[in-house]
């Protein structure tokens, strides 16, 4: 019987990361629409280079064994397509971990998959050069846990993997907190630099600063009143601390909004900020510039007209 393998469906740049470090302990097969090269290398955030193979399969060819573990590291807009293009190859119970930004797909596939679903929640950054190379380019950190509070021993013992692959993980019984507050961050930074083609760092200085202090304003007022809390508590303070945290570390980097802006992709504006604007209408709370975000991202990708990907 061939060893059971840890599938990786989405290989962009976390989907790589993972498989790359990941196959240092376990079997991995990357799957995606298009074959990539089997020959990847991976640079390190210590400037080191490492050259793997991969076994590589397209999505719509899946492998025949019996996969250990799905781990789907599509963009988030693409995770439902990918999910019920593999749905038919999977017996029940084979376990889902969902690396997705925001706060959209990871409730609905943790209903609709017919076995244990965990979620992450990655500060890891990485980028691809090309279809055959990707930079680790900073060491983050990798929360694991399930939504519907089961599956401890499994979030435990994948983050035992991950971590001796080098990507440290721990598992937590609050990742429902922990996807929203990658959420939040996401929410005050993406956007802006996004619109205004600017690196992180930059939000720090006129005329952004009070662009970003007024949507932590609206973040803040609307997950105070979804009862999420930011690290260390401390209501908007304790967000603006998180925000502008974020922004100092990495502050040279392009966010992934602008890239995907600046490559003509689809954003991941409805995973990120819709779920927001939905909890501040529950709470009949005013968040004009989230709305005024999401509606110009929203123009940019019908502007785009482009389907959703499965991967
Ligand atoms: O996660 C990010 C992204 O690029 O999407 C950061 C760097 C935190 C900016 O929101």
């Amino acid at each position: 019987m061939p060893p059971a393998t840890h599938w990786i469906v989405g290989p962009g740049a976390m989907g790589r990361l993972i498989a790359l470090r990941l196959a240092d302990q376990v079997p991995v097969t990357l799957i995606g629409r298009r074959r990539l090269p089997a020959r990847q290398t991976l640079v390190t955030p210590e400037g080191d280079t490492r050259i793997a193979p991969l076994a590589l399969e397209r999505i719509d060819a899946l492998p025949a064994d019996i996969p250990t573990m799905v781990h789907l590291t599509t963009k988030a807009h693409g995770s439902e397509a990918a999910h019920a293009a593999l749905a038919a190859a999977l017996p029940d119970g084979v376990p889902l971990v969902l690396w997705q930004n925001g706060f959209a797909c990871q409730p609905r596939l943790t209903e609709q998959h017919r076995g244990p679903v965990l979620c992450a929640s990655t500060t890891e950054g990485a980028h691809v050069q090309g279809d055959d190379r990707v930079t680790h380019a900073g060491h983050g950190q990798t929360f694991l846990g399930a939504l519907d509070g089961r599956h401890a021993r499994l979030a435990s013992s994948l983050a035992q993997t991950l971590s001796a692959a080098g990507l440290p993980a721990e598992a937590v019984d609050n990742i429902h907190v922990r996807l929203w507050r990658k959420l939040a961050v996401n929410a005050a930074i993406n956007p802006l630099v996004a619109q205004f083609a600017i690196r992180n760092g930059q939000l720090r200085d006129r005329p952004f600063r009070p662009m970003v202090e007024r949507l932590i304003a609206e973040v803040a007022a609307t997950l105070t009143a979804e009862g999420i809390t930011p690290p260390g508590g401390g209501g908007l303070e304790g967000w603006r601390k998180l925000v502008w945290q974020v922004v100092e570390a990495t502050a040279t980097n392009r966010a992934s909004m602008l890239q995907d802006v600046q490559a003509g992709r689809l954003t991941e504006h409805e995973a990120i900020l819709a779920p927001l604007l939905a909890a501040a209408s529950r709470h009949r709370l005013s968040v004009p510039c989230l709305a005024w975000h999401l509606h110009d991202l929203r123009r940019r990708a019908a502007a785009l007209a482009e389907p959703p990907a499965a991967c």
